[in-house]
């Protein structure tokens, strides 16, 4: 028995309020050449365009590792599931017999951050830029970054290394100035925190691109943790998707046992960190993605209308509410 696919419709603005309906999050196609798009033309409340994807998920019943499940995924359909809403959970047709644990598309693969500076959406980057080293320097701890409990993801440093810890912890923390004017501030405070200190009284918590900027914040204080500016977000999806939803299940990741980077999800349906050697069941999905199509509309029954003019019949269209 098939349910009909998801169609996720991306607009650049939101539909009318009084549609009552949520919407994505604004998408890259936002100019529509020769229309104003503050003032739609007479009888559209507004001007869209938008891509469509379209998903369909399969659930394959084979025990595989993780990385197998990914190819098998890419050599079969498109890659495997990414989630991007809680209705998508429920959308996938699980087997009665298997054992209730099954491989996600979501990882956090330790090329991309694990003692290097990677450019993948889970590697290091820098406050300041929003981007990682273009030259690669990195000065970690022996054992570092370790991502322990599956919350460590702000940098400090102490006696010239640095370490992973989780953002909350309160440290003193160095700022920079225009050309790497370093600072110690001592005032103690989370990540965020000295963060915005530095972005009001200097540039941005200090950056650090070589070993001479190293030495120059490590002698601030060489004994003290002091927070700098290197972060980053861990997770990604197998297929590049930005989707930032997540179903863990009440303490993960918690990267038990030093690394588990892949994710399953477990027979609630929500999901835990695990070791990618496992093998399980896994959920693929297949995607076709539509040119952009550009549209006045009023409302979601328009945007209906357009797949109906267009041949595609059997269509549930859905907002996503990701944009406040
Ligand atoms: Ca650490």
């Amino acid at each position: 028995m098939d349910r009909p696919p998801v169609y996720r419709v991306r607009l650049n603005r939101p539909p009318p309020a009084e549609s009552g309906l949520n919407m994505d999050r604004p998408p890259a196609c936002a100019r529509v050449r020769g229309l104003n798009m503050d003032r739609p033309p007479a009888g559209a409340s507004s001007v869209s365009c938008f891509h469509t994807v379209i998903y369909k998920y399969y659930f394959i019943n084979t025990s595989l590792n993780w990385n197998d499940a990914q190819q098998y995924c890419r050599q079969h359909y498109t890659d495997l599931i990414t989630f991007w809403s809680l209705e998508d959970v429920n959308r996938v047709e699980r087997p009665s017999d298997y054992g209730g644990f099954a491989w996600i598309g979501l990882f956090d693969d330790p090329a991309s951050w694990k003692g290097i500076m990677g450019n993948d959406a889970n590697s290091w980057r820098w406050s300041a830029t929003g981007m990682t080293n273009p030259g690669g320097y990195q000065k970690w701890a022996n054992g570092e970054p370790s991502y322990s409990g599956g919350n460590e993801q702000c940098v400090t440093m102490t006696d010239g290394v640095w370490l992973d810890k989780p953002c909350v912890n309160l440290y003193r923390f160095a700022c920079f100035t225009g050309q790497k004017n370093y600072t110690l501030v001592t005032q103690i405070m989370n990540w965020e925190n000295a963060r915005r200190y530095c972005r009001e009284h200097h540039t941005d918590l200090a950056m650090i691109e070589d070993e001479i900027e190293n030495t120059a914040v490590s002698s601030l204080a060489p004994q003290y943790y002091k927070w700098i500016g290197l972060y980053r977000e861990p997770w990604r999806w197998s297929d590049g998707s930005q989707s930032s939803f997540k179903n863990w299940v009440t303490n993960a990741p918690d990267s038990f046992g030093g690394i588990q980077p892949c994710t399953r999800e477990q027979s609630t349906y929500q999901w835990n960190d695990s070791r990618c050697s496992d093998k399980y069941p896994f959920i693929c999905q297949k995607s076709f993605k539509s040119k952009e199509t550009r549209i006045m509309m009023k409302f979601l029954s328009d945007v209906e209308a357009e797949f109906q003019r267009k041949g595609i019949t059997d269509v549930r269209l859905t907002w996503k509410s990701a944009h406040p």
